[in-house]
């Protein structure tokens, strides 16, 4: 399929840039542990009619006529959700990850009240309370951090101190550069010492709980888990907010979504979401996110024996975090640079406590849900991994370089972007 057909006729720049995004797709490895592949059905359901439909308010009850059939595709991505996640209660139409964590917040807080959050440098999130976001003039946010960053062990002694002093109303769990499994269990029982509720933000995991890889907060009794569904959840670029069971916490966030906070939702984009989480019910998916997590685990392998420090000693999901500039002394900005390369994208990514700035930290991020789309099994991730420290290694040596681009270019051939999943 070249869906391009009519932009080619109409826009020649537009045209030369997707075109050019293509092939840089193609022929790339993307390790950014946060991207994936999407099916062509839910691009197609993405680029569907639905685009032009105003369809404010919910299925049932909407402020604009003519709503037979996004009713329809609206409850079939709520059901579909709900199935996945074990929730009572689904809101599809946030239109990312930030949107969803905003709408949470303003549902479920007055201004002044008070967050605890992991720390950024942690593995935590700018939503969480970075001081660079607007939302930390409304609430207060406070903080908990690994213990040992080598172990990846989360202090939750302090973080139970923490929260008896500061009194939060939001425990907040989730991170977007955290390697390990948390204690939910920790979380749940420090949320309710104080009476504030257990949000969980699985942006980066959806995927990995939808498929049964990982535990699920809900088991645990997390109140609220908000999320993003283009990550592993392999779905498009997108929000969602789960209710375990409280019909008026959900009531709360779905009038904070609309009229609160957004107006018209992008239905074509719910769509593409209905029909992601259908993929995602198969049983084929489970065996997708298993795969995900061996291929990190194999990764995991060459980086150590290259004596490479991994932040938390390792993965447990579908990420690293390597120290390269305390291994290597090489920057995280350089490395970024240095992979781009050969072909291999991925981001650079401040570690715990980091001593260098935002732009050019020590570390790099990267992960296994793109490449395990593509088909790679543990051999070829670890292949790659050692093509990664190969190009850490040579990085001045251009015909090395050029040698390893070659191995990735014929990779990437071997293994195509599949057009759907089984
Ligand atoms: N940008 C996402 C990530 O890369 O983890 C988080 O917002």
């Amino acid at each position: 399929m070249n869906p391009y057909t009519h932009i080619k006729k109409q826009d020649r720049q537009v045209y030369a840039a997707l075109e050019g995004e293509e092939a840089r797709q193609a022929e790339g490895l993307e390790l950014i542990p946060s991207e994936n592949y999407v099916s062509l059905a839910v691009r197609e359901a993405n680029f569907s009619i639905l685009t032009n439909k105003y369809s404010e308010g919910y299925p049932g009850k909407r402020y604009y006529g003519g709503q037979k059939y996004t009713d329809i595709v609206e409850n079939i991505a709520r059901e579909r959700a709900k199935k996945l996640f074990g929730a009572q209660y689904a809101n599809v139409q946030t239109l990312g990850g930030a949107n969803a964590n905003i709408a949470m917040y303003f549902a479920l807080l007055q201004p002044g009240d008070t967050v605890l959050g992991m720390d950024l440098s942690h593995g935590g999130h700018l939503t969480h309370g970075h001081p660079v976001t607007y939302l930390t003039k409304i609430f207060k946010f406070v903080r908990y951090k690994m213990k040992d960053a080598d172990t990846g062990e989360i202090d939750y002694d302090e973080m139970r101190a923490v929260a008896l002093r500061e009194k939060p109303k939001i425990v907040l769990a989730g991170f977007s550069a955290y390697p390990r499994e948390l204690d939910y269990a920790q979380f749940v029982s420090i949320a309710r010492s104080v009476g504030a509720y257990a949000v969980m933000d699985i942006a980066h995991i959806a995927g990995l709980i939808a498929g049964h890889a990982v535990k699920n907060p809900f088991d645990y009794g997390f109140d609220i888990m908000t999320s993003t569904t283009h990550k592993t959840l392999r779905g498009p670029r997108g929000g969602l907010i789960l209710t375990r069971e409280s019909e008026e916490l959900a009531k709360k966030i779905d009038r904070m979504v609309f009229p609160g906070l957004q107006g018209g939702p992008h239905m074509n984009n719910i769509a593409a979401k209905a029909v992601a989480f259908g993929e995602a019910l198969k049983p084929s998916f489970k065996m997708y996110v298993k795969q995900i997590l061996k291929n990190a685990k194999a990764m995991e392998g060459v980086f150590k024996a290259a004596n490479i420090r991994l932040i938390t000693g390792g993965t447990d999901n579908h990420l690293l975090l390597a120290d390269v500039f305390g291994s290597m002394g090489i920057t995280g900005k350089e490395a970024e640079s240095v992979l781009d390369e050969v072909g291999i994208t991925l981001n650079k990514n401040a570690i715990a406590d980091d001593m260098r700035g935002p732009m050019d930290p020590s570390g790099i991020r990267f992960g296994t849900p793109a490449i395990t789309t593509r088909g790679f099994k543990e051999k070829e991730s670890a292949r790659v991994a050692e093509l990664m420290v190969e190009t850490l290694h040579k990085r001045t040596d251009q015909k090395a370089l050029k040698k390893i681009h070659v191995e990735v270019k014929s990779l990437c051939k071997r293994f195509p972007i599949p057009k759907s999943f089984a």
